[in-house]
């Protein structure tokens, strides 16, 4: 039964059921009743079927369900990933474009009666808490229960997401997935951003096909939030409480690989402990961010549970984010352990199961199977865990109005050049600063420096738009927020000595560096103006209980602005700029060409 009377989200349903022809529509209450019919039908599915997902040990999985997805769709697909605004320019040139009746006509054949023989599941959801002012609503086709039970764990699903829609509202997000043969040829995922629509087909993977993530939260909601006023990013939230109680809200972006959901579980060193000082998390992957009636800042996580990577994740290196996982979960593309019918993947523990079946399905004796080379676990095998699972989730995760950010931190993984922080000269140098995001690949065994990686604002392959547009967007928001805009800072936890070892600790120890950024938002620290930005001064860094390891030698190594090595950042900067983007049609605000020349001024100064 419909669970709306809204006339446009009834029409469009009809629309795509007409186009794709399922034998059966299903429309998605979020019942705990409908979700166990649903999670009985898809577990009783045969051994063998693609589709099919497995019940864990009950007893020591409660609620945990596992899948594999097939070897060819275990990622992201960039290079079939599409922005289809009405002319090319308005993708820029980050994004691959189609015009859109051009895609349509290209994908309507695909969609034509792919879903005969099969329900069409209903999924309706909000972004956000339902009814907050950041929130809006999404609705999902998909011929997927794999689908449906992530989006019951990573959204707000069900009839109540259709509460504040009213029945003329066309303010929603029109997203259509069929997995289709999951042919990779035929695998497009595709956005409308002037439509609200995203359309995706032949993919049963994650970021491909749970369309609240990354294609609406951050593609179409990029767009949205350039044309009303507000800022949909690649950010992790996190809050930090100090003694006296009160807490400071931070985001920040760092491109894939850099340690999101680590730092959004932050778990603080001994010593900040005994002082009282507590970690909250917000968010771990997006913020959406507009400005509140004081004027300030304010940021809600869209999502409403965690889509981690799981390898690599243990008691050590996050037992937040592994206490996470341990009810309620969907595993996908880990290796099982037939010995009691559990999860592993690799770091995990030092004890791979002997009786495995690895990621694509074999049975395979563990230890052999990795000592021959092999991994268990898909490096991108992950955990789709709710949120209310966090033993560190934070008291304000369902406030609707969100909360107060007083800091936005951007960094990335270097070798040199980057010092452990810094802090901007102001919004439009963070700016510049967020545009010159980037990461570089490092064989840390041998220190061999890698390939340097822009990703402006970690946001490359999510901005719905144009590239130069959404600068000019961040600079509109910081004249918009005037003093009350969040301080913007850079880190980077990756510095190398000459051999290739990191110098800084990072984990919990980036707690000592969150200390600083908060003291400069309250004025409380002052800081050594440089060339690139304001730096801690000598002994500001409480470095308390790591003394031996980051003595004073190695914080200045790490605390370094070497001006060879910043007069090459800044001609590679300008060389980014003008070839890869002007040059291919992104319009860079002046603004941000200044900040360059400034930068270049002082280093020479
Ligand atoms: C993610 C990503 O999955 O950024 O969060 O790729
Ligand atoms: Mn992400």
């Amino acid at each position: 039964m419909a669970l709306t009377n809204n006339k446009n989200v009834l029409a469009w349903v009809d629309e795509m059921v007409a186009l794709t022809k399922p034998d059966k529509v299903v429309w998605i209450d979020g019942s705990k009743e409908q979700l166990d019919a649903l999670t009985a039908e898809v577990t009783a599915f045969p051994d063998g079927d693609p589709n099919k997902m497995y019940e864990l040990n009950q007893d020591k999985l409660p609620g945990c369900l596992y899948h594999r997805t097939l070897p060819n769709d275990v990622a992201r697909v960039e290079d079939r990933t599409f922005i289809c605004t009405s002319t090319k320019e308005a993708a820029g040139p980050t994004n691959n474009w189609m015009a859109p009746d051009e895609m349509k006509a290209m994908l309507t054949p695909l969609y034509d009666g792919v879903m005969k023989g099969r329900t069409m599941y209903v999924i309706p959801y909000s972004m956000g808490p339902i009814g907050s002012p950041l929130a809006k609503v999404g609705v999902e086709l998909t011929d997927s229960i794999y689908v449906v039970l992530n989006m019951n764990i990573m959204t707000r699903m069900g009839a109540a997401a259709f509460e504040n829609l009213g029945d003329t509202s066309d303010d929603f997000v029109r997203g259509l997935h069929s997995k289709a043969d999951v042919d990779p040829e035929k695998r497009y995922i595709v956005h409308f951003p002037e439509e609200n629509t995203i359309w995706s087909i032949n993919s049963a993977y994650g970021g491909n096909v749970l369309l609240g993530k990354k294609c609406f939260a951050l593609r179409i909601a990029s767009f949205q939030g350039k044309n009303e006023g507000w800022m949909a990013e690649h950010m992790l939230i996190l809050g930090v409480q100090k003694p006296n109680g009160e807490t400071k809200y931070i985001t920040a972006a760092f491109p894939s690989a850099c340690g999101k959901t680590n730092l959004a579980m932050l778990i603080p060193p001994e010593g900040y402990q005994k002082d009282g000082y507590k970690v909250f998390t917000v968010g771990d992957d997006i913020a959406w961010m507009k400005p509140g009636k004081d004027g300030r800042l304010y940021a809600i996580n869209p999502e409403n549970g965690f889509f981690g990577v799981a390898p690599g994740t243990n008691e050590k290196s996050n037992p937040n984010a592994l206490a996470c996982t341990r009810k309620n979960t969907i595993f996908t593309n880990v290796a099982l352990n037939n010995e009691d019918n559990t999860v592993w993947w690799e770091k995990l523990d030092k004890n791979p199961p002997v009786d495995a079946t690895e990621w694509k399905g074999a049975k395979v004796n563990g230890p052999e199977f990795i000592a021959e080379g092999g991994n268990l676990a898909h490096p991108n095998s992950r955990f789709t865990a709710p949120a209310e699972n966090c033993p560190c989730i934070s008291p304000e995760f369902n406030n609707p109005e969100g909360v107060p950010i007083d800091a936005i931190i951007f960094g990335g993984r270097r070798a040199s050049t980057t010092p452990l922080v810094y802090q901007s000269f102001d919004w439009t140098h963070g700016t510049y600063i967020g545009s010159a995001v980037s990461s570089e690949t490092t064989a840390a065994a041998t220190g061999a420096v890698g390939v340097l990686r822009h990703d402006p604002m970690a946001m490359k392959p999510f901005i719905g738009y144009n590239v130069g547009d959404y600068w000019a967007h961040w600079l509109e928001m910081g004249e918009k927020l005037g003093d009350k805009a969040p301080k913007i800072f850079n880190v980077n936890w990756f510095k190398q000595d000459e051999e290739g070892n990191f110098i800084w600790p990072g984990f919990g120890d980036n707690m000592r560096v969150l200390d600083w950024i908060i003291k400069r938002c309250e004025g409380t620290v002052d800081a050594e103006e440089t060339a690139i930005g304001y730096l801690p001064k000598k002994g500001d860094i409480n470095v308390e209980g790591i003394e031996d390891e980051v003595t004073p030698e190695i914080m200045d190594k790490l605390l370094a602005v070497d001006k060879d090595l910043w007069t090459k950042e800044i001609a590679e900067m300008r060389r980014y700029y003008n070839d890869d983007i002007a040059a291919k049609g992104g319009k860079i605000p002046a603004a941000l060409y200044a900040e360059l020349d400034k930068i270049e001024a002082n280093l020479n100064k």
